[in-house]
């Protein structure tokens, strides 16, 4: 009989699919060496159409096995950077307030680890706590917020804490660049006209793209993506699709534009609900994590 005691990374002689981000070997999963730590965040208590959010992390992490290491734009082996997935957080369903903290909490501590860190939603609530702790350790950080929503209502459905409300929040604390927006309330119109708040509406018109938005950021950045801000033909998987989007080459070229001249400290990826659409949608969001994690880590290259 083998010690399975003593044997703490006890598999089986044969090969295995590790279920971490990208299938990764301990080696290239392990906290200390990487790059990357991405925290799966299974909410979506404060969704307010569709639900199924909650599903997203684990469907975005299964869908990840099938990428390729390889990034042939950018001529990099991306699991070569270390990605480390942490366990998902549990839902805090009482209270949504509180869930932002525990975002907060998880998000501080990798990040106080030297991690590049990114939230896996969820539903995009996730990225109140996670965009805040990046801002206690980067005074100077802006918030690059992509999503076909404004989110700037100051309350929605009971709570100043959901989905509806994330860039309100996340405004009142840093400047948020929101990019993507193509359907708002009259109430979220009146504060963008009021507060001056730079809007990017979709389709972006005669303005330079992606370049006039750069110039929009401060020198570090924090990158929040609500999946809806993607055509419903390319992302129907999403708990409010929203028709006349982005494109993926349109988001792509943003995001690679951001991190050569900006330094991308920190990000989310949220919204996918992966029973709302074709399969191949899980594919596409997992597929945005990895060049995330690719962009930020050639950025601080060059
Ligand atoms: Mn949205």
């Amino acid at each position: 009989m083998r010690d399975l005691e003593s044997d703490h990374r006890a598999v089986p002689p044969v090969p295995v699919t590790p279920a971490n981000f990208l299938a990764l070997p301990p080696e290239q999963a392990a906290l200390s060496s990487a790059f990357a730590a991405l925290i799966p965040v299974p909410i979506d208590s404060t969704t307010s159409f569709r639900s199924g959010a909650r599903y997203g992390p684990a469907a975005i992490i299964a869908a990840s096995a099938a990428l390729e290491d390889y990034d042939l734009e950018l001529g990099i082996d991306v699991a070569e950077l270390g990605i480390h997935t942490a366990d998902p957080l549990e839902p805090h369903v009482g209270d949504p307030e509180q869930m932002a903290l525990r975002v907060k909490l998880a998000v501080d501590y990798y990040q106080g680890a030297g991690k590049l860190t990114g939230v896996i939603g969820g539903d995009h609530s996730a990225a109140i706590g996670s965009a805040l702790a990046t801002l206690e350790r980067h005074p100077d950080l802006s918030v690059l917020y992509i999503d076909a929503h404004a989110d700037l209502r100051d309350a929605y459905q009971g709570t100043a804490w959901g989905h509806g409300s994330a860039a309100r929040r996340i405004a009142e604390h840093c400047p948020v660049s929101l990019v993507g927006v193509r359907t708002l309330a009259l109430d979220e119109k009146k504060h963008i006209d009021s507060t001056g708040i730079a809007v990017t509406y979709w389709p972006p018109g005669e303005s330079d793209f992606p370049q006039d938005i750069i110039d929009q950021l401060s020198p570090r950045v924090y990158v929040s993506v609500d999946l809806d801000a993607l055509d419903p033909a390319e992302m129907a998987a999403v708990g409010t699709p929203e028709p006349g989007g982005m494109r993926w080459l349109d988001l792509t070229n943003l995001l690679r534009g951001v991190a050569e001249q900006r330094e991308i400290v920190g990000f989310d990826v949220c919204e996918l609900a992966p029973n709302e659409g074709p399969a191949a949608n899980s594919y596409t969001a997992a597929k945005l994590v990895y060049k995330l994690i690719a962009y930020a880590a050639i950025g601080k290259a060059c």
